[in-house]
Formats: structure tokens, sequence, C-alpha cells
């Protein structure tokens, strides 16, 4: 079957209105190559766009030694965040989404446009206002959360939700790599970690992101919202569950699981 780039985000982004788990379209297109996938997400995005949705802002994912090499991948991919992904009314509803996991990430404020290629974390850190702690929902459209590289690219690598806290800091107030994180529902501990997790430094991050966009022609632009990556693990949620995470330097979130 030939592969129509167009229709593969229609079907992506009918399985996250409808909520429901969808078949993963490698398996119908082995084929499929990264460049194919990122083509796919453009298209995805576009749609949203066509919604008339906001972007708050790319993301980087499969930041972690561990997501990369699960995934077998030298290198992070990117999504973006839309508008009405953000949550502020400290809940999040079981019934919007299919099957959420949470994490814990330092997101950055962007207060100058960064464009590559050799962007230096240094640059990144100096092209910075603030970072700020965020909760990332993931919400991966593909049955049971399996996947393969390309096909969690197409899907805008997994993006659902995101609840930001209120603490802002300046970049140079904190050791990034250092900060600590905690990761605890309905009071019992599930996951904690330091900034250095995501490549080694979150600032590391939005570098190689800006490099990795500038491969499409793209820059990371002024007032940008970046999502650098997990910290800890990505952890299942459950209705009723109430969780929270606390950042050293940067506060603490909390948010509950309604039906
Ligand atoms: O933000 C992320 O790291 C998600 C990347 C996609 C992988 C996943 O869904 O676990
Ligand atoms: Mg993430």
């Amino acid at each position: 079957m030939t592969m129509n780039n167009k229709a593969l985000a229609e079907y992506l982004v009918s399985a996250e209105t409808e909520k429901r788990e969808v078949t993963r379209i490698t398996a119908e297109h082995p084929e499929l190559t990264v460049e194919d996938a990122y083509v796919i997400q453009e298209q995805l995005v576009g749609m949203k766009l066509e919604q008339g949705y906001r972007i708050v802002g790319p993301k980087m994912g499969l930041t972690s030694r561990a997501k990369m090499k699960q995934m077998n991948v030298e290198e992070p991919i990117y999504g973006y965040i839309f508008d009405y992904m953000v949550e502020d009314s400290g809940r999040i509803s079981m019934s919007d989404l299919i099957h959420p996991k949470v994490e814990a990430e330092i997101a950055f404020i962007m207060g100058k446009d960064l464009e590559g290629p050799g962007v230096t974390g240094a640059q990144a850190l100096a092209a910075t206002d603030y970072v700020i702690p965020a909760l990332e929902i993931i919400d991966s459209r593909y049955e049971n959360f399996q996947f393969t590289l390309p096909d969690v690219i197409a899907d805008n690598a997994s993006s659902s939700r995101v609840i930001f806290g209120s603490a802002m800091r300046r970049p140079g107030e904190l050791e990034l790599d250092l900060v600590g994180v905690t990761l605890s529902i309905n009071g019992q501990l599930k996951d904690l970690g330091a900034g250095a997790a995501v490549v080694g430094h979150p600032a590391h991050s939005v570098a190689m992101l800006a490099n990795m966009l500038a491969r499409k022609g793209l820059k990371i632009k002024k007032g940008d919202i970046i999502l650098t990556g997990g910290i800890t693990g990505a952890v299942m949620l459950s209705t009723g569950d109430y969780v929270t995470a606390k950042w050293d330097g940067l506060g603490e979130i909390g948010f509950t699981v309604s039906e």
C-alpha cells in the first residue's frame, strides 16, 4: 500500500480526539523511516493549527539514557505542545485520555530565538529567560504504549497534557543538572532523579532541539516554553490518583486524576 502522510496524520488525530488506542502505523508501513515520520508529524501539527490551536513550544522526548537504550536510538526526538494540552485546574480527567503516564521535567521559557546548527548548551542557557517545573502527561495513541521510533515521532512524541508549576527561576540561579526531583503517587515515592538525567543537562536538550529543528529550516522562538525531557521515568496513572512532584529550588506541583 502506498503511504499517504495526511491520512496517517488524520488516523492519529482521530485516535486522540476519540480517545481510543490504535494499531501502530508501522504494522502496515514497516518501511516508514524517521524522516517520513517527521513529515507525518508536520501534517498532524498543521491539522491542529488549522483547528485553531496554538503551539506553546516544541518538546524533547526520549532524553534519558534508559529510554534511548530501550528504543535503541542515539538521539532524542521532538514533538509539539499545544495550548489545549496545558492543564491548570489541578486535575486531569481520565475520560479525556487513553492510558496516561506522568513524568517530571524542567521547562525553559525562551527569551530569544535560538537557531542551529551548532548551538551549545551555554548558548541555550543564554537565550533562556526562566526555568519552571513541569509535569508532562504522555498518552501514546498506540495499543499498550507499544511503538517503534517512527511510530512515536509521527504520534507527536506521545504529547497529551502538561501542568506547569508557579516557581520561576533565572537559569543561572540553579545548577540544573543537579536539581533533584521526586515523583509520588498517593504519598508513595514512585521515582526520583536529577536534571543530569536529561542528556547530561536540560540546557543540552534545548541545544539539541535547536540543532534538530535546523535540519528542517526551523528554529526555537522567543516565548516558546520547552519541555526538556523526563527527569523521572514515566509512571502510569489511574483514576483517583493524587500526584505530587518536588523539585530542588523549583517548588512542587500536585494534581488529581478524576474520572
Ligand atoms: O516526552 C517523552 O519523553 C515522550 C516520548 C515518547 C516516548 C513515550 O511515549 O514513552
Ligand atoms: Mg516528556
